[in-house]
């Protein structure tokens, strides 16, 4: 596959910031962020919003960090490392969403550094990620600042009431997620059980661009929204226009699903590893 270009060592690579938590079990979250980061030659900024206690079989709990502290990071790396991109992963609360979208906004970061909002709402086993009551704050008041929101089939029935099972009910669902006003909305069709491929819908506003792939049936797909996520963060730091940022991270996410692997006793998570592969 294509890979982004490198940097030569002891030149700084390009900063991507990830606004997330952080999951034990190494998977999803901060960790898996962390790891497309590295493994596309971007150096990763983290401003940690929760600390989740899991492993393969599921959340058992999180700790939400002070919001304080969730600004001070966005604060101290901005003002000082320069950040080229950002996304945001699990924000538990509408008090965390609300700083994280006050920091951004009072930093000068809004309208100038690419915002990739993934609207985490529960694990892949239905644990709440983020309280219910937090939903309306994370359309509300992140959307708008977003250059791409990427949200799941269940995060789109949550976020919009419409229930996506074919192409008209996608579109439908894309156009009401862009009424939220970020700049682009991607409706992930990955997890439409019904079809051997997987489908994902970008748009603008004005335009429909269909990304299709083959769907990869594997139990292992822990972390596979962060993924795509955090590398369409990198290659918009990188300066791809939107769509092609898209395709890149549609690639990228795809080949990790086939490098993924098995953990403990339930689900295993998704491979940005494969990029070390000698196989
Ligand atoms: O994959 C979504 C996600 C994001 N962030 C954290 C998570 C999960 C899923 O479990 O634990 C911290």
């Amino acid at each position: 596959m294509n890979v982004l270009p490198l940097t030569p060592p002891g030149r700084a690579p390009l900063r991507v910031l990830t606004i997330a938590g952080s999951d034990s079990g190494g998977g999803a979250g901060i960790q898996a962020d962390m790891r497309t980061f590295a493994l596309l030659g971007i150096h990763s900024l983290v401003a940690v919003t929760a600390v989740t206690v899991q492993n393969s079989l599921g959340v058992k709990g999180f700790h939400e960090i002070p919001v304080d502290i969730v600004a001070g990071q966005i604060e101290a790396v901005a003002t000082d490392i320069g950040v080229q991109a950002a996304k945001t992963g699990m924000l538990a609360s509408s008090e965390i969403i609300d700083t994280v979208a006050d920091t951004w906004t009072r930093l000068g970061l809004a309208g100038t550094v690419p915002l990739v909002v993934d609207p985490v709402c529960a694990s892949m086993h239905g644990d709440p990620l983020l309280h219910p009551s937090a939903l309306e704050s994370l359309t509300a008041r992140l959307f708008p600042l977003a250059t791409l929101v990427t949200p799941n089939l269940d995060e789109v029935r949550l976020i919009t009431g419409i229930d996506v099972v074919d192409a008209d009910t996608q579109r439908a669902a894309a156009r009401a997620l862009h009424a939220l006003g970020p700049r682009w909305a991607l409706v992930k069709g990955g997890h439409l059980r019904s079809s051997a491929h997987s489908p994902d819908l970008l748009f603008d506003g004005a335009d429909f661009y269909e990304y299709d792939s083959v769907r990869i049936d594997t139990p292992h797909d822990h972390g596979a929204g962060d993924t795509l996520a955090a590398a369409a963060a990198a290659a918009l730091a990188h300066g791809y226009p939107l769509p092609d940022a898209v395709a890149f991270a549609k690639e990228w996410i795809t080949e990790c699903l086939r490098a993924a692997y098995p953990l403990g006793g339930g689900h295993g998570s998704v491979s940005a590893l494969f990029r070390l592969s000698d196989g």
